[in-house]
């Protein structure tokens, strides 16, 4: 029942552009994390949590969905996206006699907040770098990383760590002292400010180049330029 709901929604959300997948307890993320990035557990330590996440592949998606003019007028509509896709997904699969569900999206703040790259770890989908960014084996860190759904069900055994695939010093070290340089990575107009700077620390990873996002939904990820949509 667990691996055909995993299945159900894994389908649902990758049909609208989150084409990563990736499962864990919610125990072996629990003991990892500060308490105030606690995922809830339904009172199972080792429920099932499924983690969501998308490459390049979101970006057609999204750019078709905003014909829906209620989305291209709300106020963050790739996160908006995220919402409505994965929610929809979930109660599809689950259905409304299925086990209990939460779900939490990457950018709400605290205290629903989840470290979703050390759950993205702890689920064997990717390792955390010193770049601070999440390095999948294929995409490297060409992914975003949306959402996390807590199901009580019975959650898979720990996952063996994703290895990394080099020591940093000749990729991504030297352009994060070069970010970091130029400033603490603040939110905001800060933070777009100096984008390239950031960028430039996602493109020194040797992995997965070839799945690079595009100009336009790199820039909007970055800037939040909303005439990128139009
Ligand atoms: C807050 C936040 C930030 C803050 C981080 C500052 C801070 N002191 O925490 C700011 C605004 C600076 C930031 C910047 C960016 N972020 Co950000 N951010 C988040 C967010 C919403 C929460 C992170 C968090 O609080 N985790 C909880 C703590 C307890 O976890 P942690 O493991 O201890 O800390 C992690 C982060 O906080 C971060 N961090 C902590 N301290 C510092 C210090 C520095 C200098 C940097 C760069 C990062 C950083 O790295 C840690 C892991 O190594 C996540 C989404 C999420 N829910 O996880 C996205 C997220 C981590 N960000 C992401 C990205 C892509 C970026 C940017 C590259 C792009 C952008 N948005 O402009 C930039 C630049 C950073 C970079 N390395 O290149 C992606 C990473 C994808 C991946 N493949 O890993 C995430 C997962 C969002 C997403 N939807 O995919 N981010
Ligand atoms: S350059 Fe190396 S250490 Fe840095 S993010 Fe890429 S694989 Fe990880």
């Amino acid at each position: 029942m667990t691996a055909a709901l995993v299945a159900a929604i894994a389908e649902a959300c990758a049909a609208g552009g989150f084409d990563l997948c990736a499962t864990a307890a919610a125990a072996d993320y629990n003991v990892r994390v500060p308490d105030d990035v606690r995922l809830p557990d339904h009172g199972r330590p080792r429920a099932l949590v499924i983690v969501i996440g998308n490459t390049a592949a979101l970006w057609p998606r999204f750019r078709a969905a905003l014909a829906d003019p209620a989305l291209a007028a709300a106020p963050d509509p790739l996160d908006r996206y995220a919402a409505d896709v994965i929610t929809a997904a979930v109660a599809a699969a689950v259905g409304p006699a299925g086990p209990a569900t939460a779900l939490r999206f990457a950018p709400e703040p605290p205290p629903r907040r989840v470290a979703m790259q050390r759950l993205a770890e702890v689920a064997g989908l990717a390792a955390l770098a010193p770049s601070h960014l999440a390095i999948h084996p294929t995409f490297g860190p060409w992914f975003g990383l949306r959402a996390a759904i807590v199901i009580d069900v019975d959650g898979p055994p720990p996952r063996p760590p994703v290895a990394r695939a080099c020591d940093c010093a000749h990729g991504c070290a030297p352009a994060l002292a070069r970010a970091l340089a130029a400033g603490p990575p603040r939110d905001g107009d800060e933070l777009r400010e100096r984008w390239r700077l950031w960028l430039a620390v996602r493109d020194a990873c040797p992995v997965g180049r070839a799945h690079r996002f595009g100009e336009d939904q790199l820039t909007y990820h970055y800037t939040g330029d909303r005439s990128l949509l139009g």
